[in-house]
């Protein structure tokens, strides 16, 4: 059976417990590989590795840096089929998505933050005649960057990429479900010519290897994103050393449609963030407010929609929804199902695990499943399922919209559809959300700030948000 390596100073090495776990296909429910089940001396090593390779690699221009970076998206860009079907074996996605979702952001990660770098600047503060002030803004040293399993090389990239461009030197941690692509990305980079211990991958259990990467007092800053319960612990933990730390949690994202929207577009839009890759991304939206005169037209056209959408082998094109990531999580979203039964809710379709025929037999699919009639503050749907579940409700002007939104712990995404430009603009400003996308959905430009405001977290990522939180800001004052 495969077994993959973790990628320690530039070479692929056991853990140095020799232990491995077991990695599952969760579409056909087998184990098909083996990872490193890493320990506290495993990140030692790494961190050694990354705090001897930094002086060298903070001291590359940025140019020079940026060329690794660019070499190392031009190899995933050729690597994309293999890298596309290891996703889809580790994570249960559809082929399809991971071609054309997955490995090609991946690369546009890498290739975006190696242009970013050549050009971040850094502010000035004049007073005339007395002094100037400039901000010099350098690497921290090692960074931790630890990820999760739903869109594993895709997230990944997204933390080591501006890491590494920025000047520091990176101890990374994939998901312990999903270390297929990390893993060959260690072997891409070995290609690419990466210097030994600039990055260093690490796999195995969050509460060994991600733990000891927080605590680590050579790791001046992590950039987590993850589950909200995981990311609480991750800041209780770096704040013992004062560790920077951006923090991409969950979402309970609200998908409010106005009845004077492009009513088919919506329809369409709503199935697509609802249920894409299985409901399992932390943009998706899994509260539908429908205005009311449009209400019970939303229902009937979007459930045959749904109703519709194939669940099945992630390797069969046509499929649109696969498998979810592992039994445990297929367990929790189904209990989520019972609850919302329980809570009053009534199931429209779906609502229960999907038994696909053949080599899929005994994989972890569960049907589509929408839910209608619940309250708005019960768990159903204030608490976050990640999975093919949707509720759906009615609302009455914007003022019910916006209230029924803003009722979550939540602050990650929401999502407006209207042909009021007015309205989309107020609406939005009142939305306690860090991103709100309007008439679209994951319609995203790698400049923007991207984070979440509640309990969906903390910081913001992508452009140069990422590269200012991986570099100190230090003033400069000259007396004139
Ligand atoms: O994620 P975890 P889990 C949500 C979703 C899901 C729930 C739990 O609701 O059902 O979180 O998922 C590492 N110190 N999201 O438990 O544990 C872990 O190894 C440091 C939303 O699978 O948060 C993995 O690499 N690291 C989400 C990463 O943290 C630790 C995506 C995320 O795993 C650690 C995934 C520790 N103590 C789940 N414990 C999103 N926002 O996209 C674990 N890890």
């Amino acid at each position: 059976m495969k077994k993959f390596a973790n990628y320690i100073d530039g070479k692929l090495v056991p853990s140095t417990s020799k232990d491995y776990l077991d990695n599952y296909n969760p579409a056909t429910g087998e184990v098909y590989s083996l990872l490193p089940d890493s320990c506290q001396e495993d990140v030692e090593e790494a961190v050694a590795a990354a705090k001897g390779a930094f002086p060298k690699w903070s001291g590359l221009s940025p140019e020079d840096r940026s060329q690794y970076l660019i070499k190392i998206a031009e190899a995933v860009e050729q690597s994309q089929a293999e890298l596309a079907l290891a996703e889809t074996t580790d994570t249960g996605k559809p082929l399809w998505l991971s071609n054309a979702m997955d490995i090609p952001r991946a690369a546009a990660n890498f290739r975006f933050f190696g242009h970013a770098i050549t050009q971040f600047a850094s502010e000035s503060h004049l007073v005339d005649g007395v002094a100037l002030n400039y901000t010099r803004r350098g690497p921290l040293g090692v960074v931790g960057c630890i990820s999760p399993w739903n869109l594993p090389l895709y997230l990944f990239t997204w933390k080591v990429a501006p890491a590494l461009a920025a000047g520091n030197t990176v101890v990374a941690k994939p998901s312990e479900l999903t270390p297929h692509t990390a893993s060959l990305l260690s072997e891409i980079c070995i290609k690419a010519g990466l210097p030994p211990g600039v990055l260093n991958i690490v796999h195995g259990a969050g509460g060994k290897v991600g733990q000891s990467i927080v605590q680590h007092h050579e790791v001046k800053a992590v950039s987590f994103t993850g589950g909200t319960a995981t990311g609480r612990k991750v800041a209780l933990t770096a704040a013992e050393t004062f560790k920077r730390t951006s923090l991409e949690l969950g979402g309970k994202n609200p998908t409010i449609i106005f009845e004077d929207c492009d009513f088919d577009l919506a329809v369409e839009s709503a199935v697509r963030s609802s249920f894409t890759n299985q409901g399992e991304i932390c943009l998706c939206g899994s509260r539908i407010y429908v205005e009311e005169g449009i209400y019970e037209k939303f229902l009937g056209e979007f459930v045959k929609q749904v109703d519709a959408l194939k669940v099945g082998d992630p390797l069969d094109g046509d499929v649109k929804v696969g498998a979810l990531v592992s039994q445990h999580h297929q367990q929790k979203v189904l209990q989520y199902v019972a609850l919302a039964k329980q809570e009053g809710g009534h199931i429209l379709c779906g609502g229960d695990r999907q038994v696909v025929v053949g080599r899929c037999e005994r994989g972890y699919f569960v049907q589509p499943t929408v839910i209608a009639d619940l309250p708005n503050s019960c768990r159903t749907n204030q608490e976050e399922i990640f999975g093919p579940v949707v509720t759906v409700q009615s609302f009455k002007g914007a003022d019910q919209a916006i209230s029924l939104g803003n009722e979550s712990s939540y602050g990650l995404a929401a999502n407006i559809w209207t042909s009021d430009l007015k309205m989309a603009h107020n609406v939005s400003h009142k939305l306690h959300f860090g991103i709100v996308w309007v008439n679209t959905w994951l319609l995203r430009d790698l400049r923007t700030p991207f984070g979440g405001m509640k309990n969906s977290g903390l910081g913001r990522e992508g452009g140069f948000e990422s590269l200012r939180f991986f570099t100190e800001a230090q003033n400069i004052c000259i007396k004139l």
